[in-house]
């Protein structure tokens, strides 16, 4: 069976301590909470990463980046290298989010390099990938996203494709507060799962995670990761506050 995972996207947000103080108080719900079966996972800031890890029980609560260099190391001034990364004993990166992909120029042969240094790294990719409002208006949104993905991870062999976790974010719901509805979340991650099935096989494509998210809080969640391919969240703002966090994981 397939892992839940609920993964939350802290951003440009808190300061080291308190950062440290929301990993400690999700640790701490998440110990008390029945929710041994969801994979939890903390994308913080590159600054607070080793101190998130020390203040987690790691077999609770997995830790993420939320971007990683595209080259190995080097003279790359303010670059954080995959294998950095990994040295802060964090197991995730979360790439191509739709901000970095709109403000910082990210495009599929960036995230290629990324997406390989992740893994040849023995990090877990949390790929993201999502259509702006024109093209859902368009009507063109699943052509769209699955060139996303022939562009980047359907270039990986299927035993580090196995390794990816992808989450669908579609961008007219990030920060936005609409919700793609359940049906339309539910559909994206069919069609998503088709593609797999159609480059590595049913069998691969039914291992792959795919995460929702946009906007996804304590009371849509229970609705949207209930259709039978949404297999968990990335979630923005409602992952900042230990509660509404612990809400969400919950959710199932
Ligand atoms: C959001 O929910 O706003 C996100 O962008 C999660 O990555």
């Amino acid at each position: 069976m397939r892992k839940k995972v609920v993964a939350g996207n802290w951003k440009c947000n808190t300061t080291v301590q308190e950062g440290v103080e929301l990993a400690k108080a999700v640790n701490e719900l998440v110990a008390k909470a029945d929710a041994k079966d969801v994979v939890v996972v903390l994308g913080a800031p590159f600054t607070h990463i080793t101190k998130v890890v020390e203040s987690v029980d790691a077999s609770l609560v997995g830790v993420a980046a939320q971007n990683c260099a595209a080259e190995a190391s080097g003279a790359y001034t303010g670059e954080v290298s995959a294998a950095m990364v990994k040295s802060t004993g964090a197991g995730y990166v979360i790439l191509g989010h739709s901000e970095r992909r709109e403000y910082y120029g990210e495009t599929s042969e960036i995230l290629n390099k990324k997406v390989a240094l992740t893994l040849a790294n023995g990090l877990t990719p949390i790929y993201c990938c999502g259509e702006a409002l024109e093209i859902r208006e368009a009507g063109t949104q699943k052509a769209y996203v699955i060139n996303q993905l022939e562009e980047t991870i359907f270039n990986l062999s299927a035993e580090d494709f196995k390794k990816v976790i992808i989450a669908y974010e579609p961008i007219w719901a990030i920060g936005t507060g609409k919700t793609a509805s359940t049906a339309q979340a539910q559909e994206m991650h069919k069609d998503i799962r088709e593609a797999i099935a159609a480059k590595y096989g049913v069998e691969v494509a039914e291992e792959i995670s795919i995460l929702y998210g946009g906007s996804c809080k304590a009371s849509n969640a229970p609705e949207l990761f209930a259709s039978a391919d949404v297999d968990g969240g990335l979630i923005g703002g409602a992952s900042l506050k230990a509660e509404d966090f612990i809400g969400i994981i919950t959710a199932y």
